[in-house]
């Protein structure tokens, strides 16, 4: 049996945000002391983490004096030599403070956008020094809660306007770094705009610079809207978007959960690692969660524990799975082949389409064969449930 250790291979990140959760909530305060940066870098070099991300404000609080920034970066840089621990992935808190109360690059007052901006090109700067490749765009206050406010479509060109500002402004900077998009339906915004990785992919390619722009999607905005996020995940991945990947978990229909990877639903969480190692994925694997209300720092340290082991047990059913000789004769009998009509699928000409309306099908046969899912399905299931 396989130890499950994480290691620096599998990528493994936290943002200071998740670990340095304090556990308060909307109907309660922080439960767990404020831990600093430094700290938090310690926290997640003992549990074996491979890196650890931030916001602009977790590094370095909003109204710090330049002397008191210098020191937080001065221990943080000790921290990160001290555990090995890297910086891929940075971000901006664009939704704090209250001015960006009605939303940062989308809000109607241009002196918010341009701040949000000027905020955003100096965040950039505070991750690449740390050595950040990825930036990640989460637009949580970008929406409405009353959309007599907005013009929907004005909200999509100011995002656009200032994607392409941002894009620039890497470029001019000669910065290696690459936007990843993610998206939300809602929470904290009554309804946020681009609800879904979808809507994402399909306007990063109205953007100046779509090859500088993927999307980071995450398992608890697909569930909260009740989609099926491996699919979404494959969607990215063949159009070569997947820069980057925020996993946690969450009941569909609730709150923003934020649980431990894979602790609500095993098998979505199973089908995503199986996808993410079949094909491949080389980013970070970020674990966007914290731990709950009713822990310590000690449960702080299991929560982070969990996700990194349980992303590796999935890891190793999904190799199992792919060499089960009962579940890949199944798979190989479902996916048939049949030479004779390859003609017809592939590319369009008039020719095969002239043909094809004169071929005889059995539809009826066709219509009554059963298709062994339900054989297949159990055996996935007794291989989770480590009865296989
Ligand atoms: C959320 C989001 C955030 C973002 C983070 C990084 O639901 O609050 O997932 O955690 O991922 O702001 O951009
Ligand atoms: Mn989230
Ligand atoms: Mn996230």
């Amino acid at each position: 049996m396989a130890e499950y250790t994480p290691k620096p291979e599998h990528k493994f990140t936290f943002g200071l945000w998740t670990v340095g959760s304090r556990g308060a909530d909307p109907f309660g305060q922080p439960v767990r002391p404020t831990r600093s940066p430094a700290e938090l870098v310690y926290l997640l070099g003992e549990v074996g983490a491979y890196g650890v991300n931030f916001h602009d404000n977790d590094l370095i609080p909003i109204d710090a004096t330049p002397a008191e920034a210098e020191a937080i970066k001065k221990a943080f840089r000790k921290a990160l030599q001290d555990t090995g621990l890297v910086v891929p992935m940075a971000t901006t808190n664009l939704f704090s403070d209250p001015i960006f109360k009605d939303g940062a690059f989308t809000s109607n007052n241009p002196k918010v956008r341009a701040y949000a901006l000027q905020k955003t090109m100096k965040a950039i700067d505070l991750g690449v020094e740390f050595g950040a490749k990825i930036y990640v765009f989460w637009g949580g206050r970008e929406g409405t809660e009353t959309d007599s406010s907005k013009s929907a479509v004005e909200a999509i060109k100011r995002m656009r306007e200032a994607l392409n500002f941002l894009c620039e402004y890497v470029i001019d900077q000669g910065y290696e770094l690459k936007f990843a998009l993610e998206a939300k339906p809602n929470e904290p915004r009554g309804d946020i705009y681009f609800p879904t990785t979808g809507h994402m992919l399909a306007f990063i390619e109205t953007l100046d610079h779509p090859e500088m722009v993927g999307v980071n999607p995450e398992v608890a905005h697909e569930h909260m809207a009740g989609l099926n996020f491996m699919h979404g995940v494959a969607q990215a991945w063949e159009a070569g978007k997947l820069f980057h990947i925020d996993l946690n978990d969450q009941y569909p229909g609730r709150y923003d959960q934020d649980f431990r990877f894979g602790s609500r639903d095993i098998k979505a969480a199973f089908y995503l690692v199986k996808f993410l190692e079949d094909v491949g994925y080389q980013g970070p694997r970020h674990f966007d969660a914290h731990a709950y209300r009713t822990e310590d720092y000690e449960g702080v340290k299991e929560f982070a524990r969990g996700c990194m082991r349980t992303y590796l047990i999935l890891k190793e059913k999904a190799e199992r799975f792919n060499q089960d000789p009962e579940i890949q004769a199944l798979l190989a009998e479902i996916n048939t082949t049949d030479e004779t009509l390859s003609p017809y699928l592939g590319k369009y000409s008039r020719q095969s389409a002239e043909a094809l309306k004169h071929i005889p099908f059995d539809r009826l046969n066709l219509g009554q064969k059963g298709l062994l899912y339900e054989r297949l399905d159990q055996l996935t299931i007794d291989l989770l449930l480590g009865v296989r």
